[in-house]
């Protein structure tokens, strides 16, 4: 039964600023959400940045859903599941309604002493790892970046580009480490269809796909483009849920999918999309939004599913902060174990996780 439900407002720096073509981001605004009852409490990570860049949702609108629709459907006996079933109605709003499903399901299975791996039908104690790189002010510095990284042991480089940063460094990482290193691009919807030839130029560097290169809406535009580049397009932004996705491949706007939990509404319809594409032979990987422990735990749990054949933005805890509020995620041989304790298996810091909170406050149940 679930006793109290609290939610806590914090902020962490990184340990570098983070470009995208939408904007820079230098530290991150988090909201937790924390279900106690039986006695166990369950976590759930706000994937919303602060500002509404990235897509529609930002984490002050994500509190106020929060608080006025979300919570007070929870009762005594709520359920992931039965959350997820009363949230039907309310359009939208997917990073809201993933952070209270998430917390809800860490909790059930917290109690139940069964993991968010095994729950979910992991297959792999480990993931390999991959990196998204920010854009850089000139090529010297991209290089050296990339560099870092490889030598820590990331298995696939992601780099971040926008119109007036994409052939140059993606021609001179390509040159620079050779023809066996895994390397695709991510746009966050910086281009237009028109824009198709010129992405065509990407297809010289034999990358693995090519992601949301086109606005969040315009689906049918990437099966469009898809006519045009040959390089695969994955798509992001554009994925909200099951529906989306299965019509998405059906229309041929993408040929692979980035699974993001937060994006999704949470990790049960992230599954049902992973196990449609697995279904389909569509590979997938696991998306990230700067998570700290907490929420790079649950999606560890997820990348460990069969279908996800493609290493995702799940990266070390020391590529963002110089101290995460759980113990660190580790790279080992460019892998992350996938944590195997109770609901997502790691506890944050108390003290930690304290002395970076502003706020925390506790939403009454309704009966
Ligand atoms: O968590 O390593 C991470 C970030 C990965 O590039 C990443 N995320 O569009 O895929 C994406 C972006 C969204 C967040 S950018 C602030
Ligand atoms: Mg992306």
């Amino acid at each position: 039964m679930i006793e109290s439900i609290h939610l806590r407002r914090a902020r962490i720096e990184l340990v570098a600023p983070f470009r995208t073509s939408f904007g820079i981001e230098s530290a991150r605004e988090l909201l937790y959400i924390e279900v106690s009852g039986d006695g166990s409490t369950g976590w759930g990570e706000c994937v919303a940045m602060s500002e509404p860049m990235y897509s529609s949702e930002f984490v002050d609108g994500c509190e106020t859903m929060l608080r006025r629709f979300l919570i007070p459907l929870v009762r005594r006996n709520t359920t992931a599941e039965s959350f997820a079933d009363s949230v039907r109605g309310i359009r939208g709003h997917y990073m809201a309604k993933a952070v209270l499903e998430t917390a809800l399901l860490d909790r059930q299975l917290r109690s139940a002493n069964s993991s968010l791996g095994s729950f979910l039908g992991a297959t792999q104690s480990s993931v390999r790892s991959g990196v998204s790189v920010g854009i850089q002010q000139d090529i010297d510095s991209l290089i050296r970046v990339v560099q870092g990284y490889i030598d820590d042991g990331y298995l696939r480089i992601k780099l971040k580009i926008e119109p007036g940063f994409d052939i140059e460094p993606v021609r001179a990482v390509r040159s620079t480490f050779g023809s066996d290193l895994l390397l695709q691009v991510d746009a966050n919807s910086a281009y237009q269809l028109g824009d198709a030839e010129h992405l065509a130029r990407l297809d010289a560097f034999d990358l693995l796909l090519i992601e949301q290169p086109l606005p969040e809406e315009q689906v049918a535009s990437h099966a469009e483009l898809s006519k045009v580049v040959r390089t695969p397009i994955c798509l992001d932004e554009s994925i909200l849920s099951l529906e989306v996705a299965r019509e998405a491949l059906d229309i041929g706007a993408c040929s692979i999918i980035n699974i993001k939990p937060g994006r999704v509404g949470g990790y049960l319809e992230a599954k049902k999309i992973h196990d449609h594409c697995y279904e389909r032979g569509i590979a997938v990987w696991c998306g990230g939004m700067l998570e700290t422990g907490i929420g790079r735990a649950a999606n560890l749990a997820l990348a460990a599913l069969p279908g996800f054949t493609l290493p995702g933005d799940t990266s070390a805890s020391a590529r963002y902060f110089r101290r995460d509020v759980t113990a660190p995620f580790v790279l080992k041989d460019g892998r992350i174990d996938v944590p195997t304790g109770p609901g997502i298996g790691i506890d944050p810091d108390p003290d930690f996780l304290d002395s970076i909170t502003h706020r925390r406050d506790e939403i009454p149940l309704s009966n």
